[in-house]
């Protein structure tokens, strides 16, 4: 018999099982989320073919001139999430405040984040590009309105997180912090299966990805870093980077190797943004075995003070990201 087909959908609902206090609000939200990926997969492979390619005449908070599909898969995980009567707000890179639920709509427990299409200037030129989404429990009384506030939690304090890659195929992975797993679209019949189960990072790789164009830049302990990199004896590292957070994380957590985006003279705070592109991302590193730091401390027990706030970033294999804390903290 044909090894048996794991569907998002059945996958979701059996690890709700494992948990007897679940009440399927979770499940609900990771499904719907999966649903946009959908609908966000199928305009990203015809981005071409419709006028779907391009920028927009509007901003984002970082001054970044919006893409069509930028603007479109925002769109998409707001309406796909706000009616569930499971969330009481999100927050998204693409807008400047939160997102509250509609009146006509019930509010439930959780706050969603996400960067509706990482890497949005890759689209015009068919590079992999991304969604990356954090989920939170709300801490403050059921009873307010959210407010900013409510979104700016610890990374350690996500309850699942997970990114879409839209590459040569789409992949969905995500945690809930019982390890990470991954699901490729079979686009025949519109379902996420369960391709990689159970994933890890090596321990240590020979990728690093990092612009290097920024080097001139960088302190110059990092530098120092990349040079032993590129002379370390025991292993030959390549530089491979596709400017997709998204893409370059996916690459090295399957191959094992360290992603670099630290601060710079023109970017002191780096250029990640915290809350919902870092924090998730880093959320599922630690749960696949890798580290991530801004330089100083541990990703996630940085509180956030701002929705927008950028953060530097080092992350991957346990060797890599503990041998860049040697030289940058001697
Ligand atoms: P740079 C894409 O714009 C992004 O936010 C991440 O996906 C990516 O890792 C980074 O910025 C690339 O930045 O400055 O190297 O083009």
């Amino acid at each position: 018999m044909e090894k048996e087909l794991v569907n998002l959908t059945r996958f979701t609902l059996e690890e709700q099982r494992k948990h007897p206090e679940a009440t399927g609000d979770f499940t609900l939200i990771l499904q719907q989320i999966g649903f946009a990926a959908k609908i966000i997969s199928k305009e990203v492979n015809k981005a071409g073919l419709v006028r779907i390619l391009g920028k927009t005449d509007t901003f984002n908070y970082h001054g970044e001139q919006q893409q069509k599909l930028d603007v479109y898969a925002n769109e998409i995980l707001i309406n796909s999430l706000e009616y569930t009567g499971k969330i009481c707000g999100m927050a998204s890179e693409e807008v400047d405040d939160i997102i509250p639920i509609p009146s006509i709509y019930s509010k439930g427990k959780y706050l969603v984040v996400f960067d509706p299409i990482d890497g949005s200037s890759n689209i015009d030129v068919n590079i992999s590009i991304g969604t990356i989404f954090g989920i939170y429990k709300r801490k403050s009384s059921a009873s307010g309105n959210i407010t900013q506030k409510d979104f700016l939690n610890r990374g350690k304090d996500i309850v699942a997180a997970g990114y879409i890659i839209y590459g040569s195929s789409t992949m969905f992975v995500y945690t809930t912090g019982n390890g990470v797993n991954g699901f490729t679209l079979d686009p025949s019949v519109g379902e996420f299966l369960l391709s990689h189960p159970n994933l890890r990072i090596p321990e240590y790789g020979n990728i690093y990805s990092v612009n290097e164009a920024n080097s001139p830049y960088w302190d110059d302990k990092i530098n120092q870093y990349i040079d032993f990199l590129k002379k370390y004896s025991e292993r030959k590292y390549t530089l491979r980077y596709i400017g997709s957070l998204v893409s370059d994380f996916h690459r090295n957590l399957l191959k094992g190797g360290v992603f670099l985006y630290p601060a710079d003279i023109n970017r002191p705070n780096g250029k990640l943004r915290l809350v919902y592109e870092v924090n998730p991302m880093a959320f599922i590193m630690r749960q696949v075995g890798g580290m991530a730091t801004d330089g100083k401390q541990d990703i996630l027990e940085i509180l956030p003070e701002s929705l927008h706030q950028t953060t530097p970033l080092i992350m991957g294999s346990e060797f890599e990201v503990k041998k860049y804390l040697e030289f940058v903290n001697n």
